[in-house]
């Protein structure tokens, strides 16, 4: 694949070259707003897929549709930019009909868990080996602040202006549910950390949650915004946590919102190209 020149204004980009990252990225800059978390989820991506050794050819990005389904649009990697709420199934489509690709399914919490939340059961159990990244404003950003399904109860929106009526959904709580062999939680601002969830969920053979947490600057200026998250999170000791451990994932799930790592891992379950070849 074709190494694009940068339009990135950035000083350092000799550095960026020779670490391998410039090529990765799409030539064009973000359209994301200034401050948008996803900036960090993007940077956090291109490292992991440059430590993963993986090639700008080995790779294909599925989004759906939001400011997250710009994603494969700003990487420089084979995408597919689907419908909205269809990242899930065209992404378990491409990883069947050529395995030798690294799949990534990036949805947003609309994307996901709304529209899309039907396919998700079925990518779980089946567990094809896609890597399912969830960016997570708790807030519909392209089409303008409207409540999610996670948007947390009360929280005024665009759509509810005195406040949301609804009780959000637990993403965590409903992959585990779904016995999805891999479910971790990042956030868009620990990059470093976010690098190495990316890395143990592509390694994952199998089907991989992993849950980011992301603000959106410009709709969500009380729950997911920058100065509260910053200091509010605590990460899993992977010394003295066992992530096969169920219950203490269901634990997690269900208490530990803002936990971070790996929370759960089934290694043993085959990944579906192997049940698959089997059943036949
Ligand atoms: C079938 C269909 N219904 C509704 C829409 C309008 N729509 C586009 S993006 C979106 C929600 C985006 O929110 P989210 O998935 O959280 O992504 P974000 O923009 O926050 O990254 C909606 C409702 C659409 N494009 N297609
Ligand atoms: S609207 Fe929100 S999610 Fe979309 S680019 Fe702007 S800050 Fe990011
Ligand atoms: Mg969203």
């Amino acid at each position: 694949m074709k190494i694009l020149d940068s339009m990135y204004p950035d000083e350092k980009i000799e550095k960026v070259r020779e670490n391998g990252f410039l090529q990765m990225r799409a030539k064009e800059f973000p359209t994301w707003c200034p401050g948008c978390g996803y900036f960090g989820i993007h940077d956090a991506f291109i490292k992991a897929c440059v430590k993963l050794n993986l090639k700008n050819e080995d790779i294909c990005c599925v989004s759906g549709i939001g400011c997250s389904g710009r994603f494969p649009v700003h990487v420089n990697v084979y995408g597919f930019h689907t419908l909205h709420g269809r990242s899930i199934p065209v992404a378990c489509g491409v990883k069947l009909a050529n395995q030798a690709l690294t799949v990534f399914a990036i949805a947003g919490d609309g994307d996901s868990f709304g529209i899309g939340a039907g396919h998700l059961p079925h990518a779980a159990r089946r567990n094809v080996d896609v890597t399912f990244i969830l960016f997570d404003n708790s807030i519909y950003g392209l089409t303008k602040g409207q409540s999610s399904p996670l948007t947390p109860f009360a929280q005024k929106t665009n759509s509810h202006k005195k406040g949301n009526p609804d009780m959000p959904l637990n993403p965590v709580k409903i992959m585990l549910a779904y016995d999805t062999t891999f479910v971790a939680r990042g956030f868009a601002g620990d990059p470093d950390h976010l690098v190495s969830m990316i890395e143990k969920a592509v390694s994952h053979k199998g089907f991989s949650f992993l849950h980011v947490i992301s603000p959106c600057v410009e709709f969500d200026k009380t729950n997911y915004t920058w100065q509260r998250l910053k200091d509010s999170f605590t990460y899993i000791d992977e010394d003295n946590y066992d992530p096969k451990d169920r219950i203490a994932a269901i634990t997690i799930g269900e208490k530990e919102l803002n936990k971070l790592g790996v929370i759960y891992q089934d290694s043993d379950r085959p990944a579906y190209t192997g049940t698959l070849m089997q059943a036949n």
